[in-house]
């Protein structure tokens, strides 16, 4: 897709600080430091519009940017990170399960995985609950750049085998060399176009 503008709309906790929802919403979940911010950034082709931090559990707040006035995407703080603060750690499930719960504009929400990685107890919470509340979630795995082809087949293989992933698409992305970007794009666009997601009813 061709972006022709991608601008930070503001930082929320809360329902009455969210920006107006009246475009369709795409929301980024993922844990601290797998790579949600610097995603944001590669689709939008900014270096760093989303701030991205090499030191985990730095974004607490709900940041709305909007894209092409047509979209909007929404950056969620991490989870699973340990050494966050305690009462950073529990203000992350209300903050964040308000937010899905309450915003009726969103049409899909982006679970990030690290592709090195499995899929973590936290992970496979958020997909349930994603898909308890008939929220469509899109599956990523991202630092990609970092796998050799074999290591790939394999993770995907072990994924793939996992019940709560069968059956949906696994997308490799990386931030680092735009991999898997234009296919994002695609499954981004006919999300917020179609009738997938919860509507405005
Ligand atoms: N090699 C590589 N590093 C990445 C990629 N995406 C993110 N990173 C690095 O991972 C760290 C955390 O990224 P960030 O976007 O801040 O993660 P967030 O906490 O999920 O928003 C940073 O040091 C990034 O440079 C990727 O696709 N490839
Ligand atoms: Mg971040």
């Amino acid at each position: 897709m061709k972006v022709l503008s991608a601008e930070f709309v503001k930082s929320a906790t809360k329902p009455s600080e969210y920006p107006p929802g009246n475009l369709p919403e795409v929301a980024i979940a993922g844990k601290s430091n797998v790579g949600k911010s610097s995603l944001i950034n590669t689709l939008v082709n900014r270096k760093n519009l989303a701030r991205t931090s090499s030191q985990p559990g730095r974004t607490q707040t709900i940041n709305f940017f909007r894209v092409n006035e047509k979209l909007s995407l929404v950056d969620l703080p991490g989870y699973g990170f340990a050494k966050a603060p305690l009462e950073v750690r529990k203000a992350w499930k209300p903050m964040v399960e308000t937010y899905l719960q309450t915003r009726k504009a969103i049409r899909l929400v982006i679970l990030i995985l690290d592709s090195r990685r499995g899929i973590s107890p936290d992970d496979a919470t958020l997909l349930d609950w994603l898909d308890y509340h008939d929220l469509p979630a899109l599956i990523v795995l991202t630092k990609a750049d970092k796998l050799s082809q074999f290591e790939r087949a394999r993770q995907k293989k072990g994924l793939a085998a996992n019940p709560l992933l069968e059956g949906r698409p696994l997308l490799f992305f990386s931030a680092l060399t735009g991999e898997g970007k234009e296919e994002m794009w695609s499954l981004i666009q006919r999300s917020a176009s179609g009738d997938a997601g919860r509507g405005d009813s």
